[in-house]
């Protein structure tokens, strides 16, 4: 009857699920990827969980197996007790081995085609130096070809007003980390990956956006007190609505690098911590 019961809730519940859900559901919670580099990471996580259900499978069977066949069928007899069964012992350690080195195996060929250059030609289209700070980001279009190849220009977020992101879809992009304080973390969930902004550390990645859209990033590194305000948005545009942005940031002076420091110290929109201290002291008589 139990079985039954959650079996009869589960359809239940599967048959309430939106499209949306069920195609969530079909990709284990992975958000659709928009770069080329996510459909090999979609791979190498539904891969990790199939193996990791067929090893649960084979294990619980075999849990079973044993409870049923090794039981204790009278009651003034104890089955046969075993110890010191070196070659299950060996089993034991060598088939987690294998296990590791299989995964581990899948994970390092995939992370060196992920981290692997634009091209190995050539020069990746577009390079954003992106700098994340106590707390907020600025993007850096380094002399970027949409406009003359020369100059760079900026965008730089505040807490109450997170920045945006523009990338042209089906070219590829260098994205240069770096951070003046703390380290944060570069994350996209719809890029199925993240990656570290360390102080001092030139972390880079490149990748080619293959869908329209805008999409939210954040940083993914416990940084300090207003961290979860480290919101920016991702928006993959056209390539004559990417070259446009630049114009306008152009015209609107962003012009030269954000490298990080004063601009995104400001927190709009927060209260002004030492103002509200000088007015606590100011009230006590
Ligand atoms: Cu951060």
């Amino acid at each position: 009857m139990g079985i039954a019961t959650v079996a009869a809730s589960s359809l239940l519940l599967m048959g309430g699920c939106s499209d949306k859900e069920q195609e969530s559901l079909r990709r284990l919670a992975q958000p659709v990827g928009i770069t080329d580099r996510a459909p090999g990471i979609h791979h190498l996580w539904m891969g990790a969980w199939l193996a990791a259900i067929l090893v649960g499978i084979l294990v619980w069977g075999l849990i079973g197996y044993a409870c049923i066949k090794f039981r204790r069928r009278r009651d003034d007899e104890i089955p046969v007790q075993t110890r010191y069964n070196l070659p299950i012992e060996i089993l034991y350690t060598v088939a987690p081995i294998i296990m590791v080195l299989v995964f581990f195996f899948f994970t390092v060929t995939e992370q060196n085609k992920v981290l692997a250059a634009a091209s190995e030609t050539g020069p990746p289209d577009h390079v954003v130096t992106v700098v994340g700070q106590q707390w907020s980001w600025a993007f850096n279009y380094d002399q970027d070809s949409a406009l003359d190849g020369k100059t760079t220009v900026h965008e730089v977020g505040t807490t109450a007003e997170p920045p945006t992101l523009w990338l042209p879809i089906g070219k590829s992009v260098e994205l240069k980390l770096r951070s003046p304080d703390v380290i944060h973390s570069f994350w996209v969930p719809a890029f199925l990956f993240k990656m570290d902004v360390i102080p001092g550390k030139d972390n880079h990645f490149s990748f080619t956006p293959t869908r329209l859209g805008t999409y939210r990033g954040r940083c993914a590194e416990l940084c300090g007190t207003y961290h979860s305000r480290m919101l920016f948005d991702v928006k993959v545009v056209s390539e004559s609505d990417y070259a446009a942005h630049l114009r306008r940031l152009q015209q609107e002076g962003n012009t030269g690098a954000a490298l990080g420091g004063s601009e995104v110290n400001q927190q709009n929109g927060l209260v002004n911590q030492e103002e509200d201290l000088d007015s606590v002291k100011g009230a006590t008589p």
